[in-house]
């Protein structure tokens, strides 16, 4: 349904400003809004920019490092106008792991929010590959290099001719190991997922204002917080630091409607309601990236009267494949799969478990892994299935229940363990804000739960609460998955996306 030569920064701007929504707000962010035509005209000009003064090609990686922020998105698409193949990468990156990327990826072009710059210069310096560096100004004030270059150029500007399968974006994912891998996405995509999630199951209007916390590096980020919204004629709230505090106070002052955050987020802002936080204007809260534990989902009904929309997705489909609908929504499920796409979960043979079996969820559909020069790609993707590593159980009414990251099997006297399953009982009880379980090796019994746990406020580390969380365990799981030891924690070890690293926990 694409036509053959398709842009998806033009799609996403002028074709918006063509449709009408030129005066309609796009972008909020480090204190400005700016409307559908100044996109256009500011990510115009800077493709210019970066193909005149800097020698951008079509084709040529082009890397952008920032904090999630209107300039981020404006670099973003103005290097996709000029048919760059873009790398998005998260602020918090360090020049060892930039060196990686920009190597694997063969990155010939940065643009760096001027205050980020220091870890950017370090990894050029280890690459023979990058070849420019161009700063931005993030606060948008357009004082950097970059910005200047730009703001004597037209505000049309020819965009790429690119095909609809062209290389538009590499997403970058680190997999369990840490060793990264780059997903090749086309143009199409970028739209595809718009035109199914966000159409289907969200029904984006441009009534919309989209608030969240996952970094556009990441692509649950990229779509929730750009995509989404531009390809509707809605608007987005952009924010460098999304902790759940501010993301509470933004939806408060800009009555955001649609969220996209992860479950720790989620209670932050039930416990925020009790002291009368109003977020009543969010008619979408959208969960992903870790699974969303049924009280949370419960009690989030009971004080909104709204479901949550709990989804599964992957850098390597893009965005989200299977999920929760308004009036399709259940505690502990995720839901059944996008528009376009198909599901099903298989044994190690490939083939599908009858109905109530746990194996491997396989997934096909209009987007799908392509990791650029991995022999991964190979255990990923099987007949064009492709194995997304996580183990889910289908029920007989069609719906999927995530049950464990593959890794996340905790073998115990012979008994499968799912560590979520751990995990959902202990953050039912008051005294646990956040906890990851993982199997510890044992002599006795091969392996046993192991729960770390960040206790919530006003509550003590003791031997007491061991064992009351223990018993509590016992009585809302089956006896045997209790952790039989309970380690509590300051924090837990997170990706930069914010998902929790169990394998860190294993010694
Ligand atoms: O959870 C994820 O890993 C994810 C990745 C990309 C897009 C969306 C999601 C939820």
């Amino acid at each position: 349904q694409y036509p053959e030569w398709l842009n998806a920064g033009v799609e996403l701007t002028d074709r918006m400003v063509e449709k009408g929504f030129g005066d309609h707000t796009a972008l909020v962010g480090n204190g400005r809004a700016r409307t559908y035509k100044e996109l256009a005209d500011w990510t115009n000009r800077l493709a210019h920019a970066l193909v005149s003064d800097y020698g951008v090609k079509p084709g040529n990686r082009v890397l952008i490092r920032s904090a999630n922020n209107p300039a981020m998105v404006a670099c973003w698409l103005a290097a996709t106008k000029a048919g760059a193949v873009v790398v998005n990468t998260m602020p918090m990156l360090r020049a060892g792991e930039l060196t990686k990327i920009i190597d694997k990826a063969q990155v010939s072009h940065a643009l760096c929010d001027t205050r980020l710059m220091d870890d950017l210069v370090a990894a050029a310096k280890g690459s023979d590959m990058l070849e420019t560096v161009i700063g931005f100004d993030g606060t948008a004030n357009h004082d950097a290099e970059l910005d200047r270059a730009a703001l004597t150029k037209p505000v049309r500007f020819d965009a790429a001719k690119t095909g609809r399968d062209d290389v538009a974006l590499l997403g970058f994912t680190s997999g369990s190991t840490g060793e990264p891998k780059a997903t090749m996405h086309f143009h199409r995509d970028l739209l595809i997922i718009a035109d199914g999630y966000a159409a289907e199951v969200l029904g984006v209007t441009p009534d919309d204002v989209f608030v969240g916390s996952p970094p556009l590096a990441f692509t649950f980020g990229l779509g929730g917080l750009a995509v989404f919204p531009l390809r509707f004629g809605a608007s987005a709230v952009l924010l460098e630091n999304a902790s759940p505090p501010n993301l509470i106070e933004i939806i408060q002052k800009h009555r955001a409607t649609i969220c996209f955050t992860a479950p720790t987020a989620y209670r932050v802002m039930l416990r925020a309601m009790e002291e009368g936080a109003d977020l009543s204007s969010l008619r979408a809260a959208v969960s992903a990236g870790e699974t969303l534990p049924a009280p949370v989902w419960e009690e989030w009904r009971r004080k909104t009267g709204k479901p949550m929309l709990d989804g599964i997705g992957a850098t390597e489909m893009l965005h989200i494949f299977i999920t929760n609908r308004f009036d399709d929504s259940h505690p502990g499920t995720t839901g059944r799969p996008v528009a376009g796409y198909r599901a099903k979960v298989v044994g190690r043979d490939g083939v599908e478990v009858p109905r109530g079996e746990m194996g491997q969820l396989a997934v096909i559909g209009p987007t799908g892994c392509r990791y650029l020069a991995d022999d991964r790609q190979r255990d990923y993707v099987l007949d064009g299935w492709n194995l997304t590593g996580d183990s889910f159980v289908q029920d007989d009414d069609g719906r999927f229940h995530f049950a464990a990251r593959s890794d996340d099997i905790i073998l115990s006297s012979g008994y499968n363990i799912a560590g979520p399953d751990v995990e959902a009982a202990l953050l039912a009880h008051d005294a646990v804000l956040e906890c990851a379980v993982i199997g510890a090796p044992d002599e006795e019994r091969g392996q046993i739960v192991e729960a770390h746990v960040v206790l919530a406020e006003g509550f003590a580390p003791d031997e007491a609460l061991i064992l009351t969380l223990q018993t509590h365990c016992k009585a809302v799981i089956a006896p045997f998955k209790y952790p039989r030891r309970i380690i509590f924690t300051a924090a837990l070890p997170k990706t930069q996306t914010g998902k929790i690293q169990r394998f860190r926990l294993k010694s």
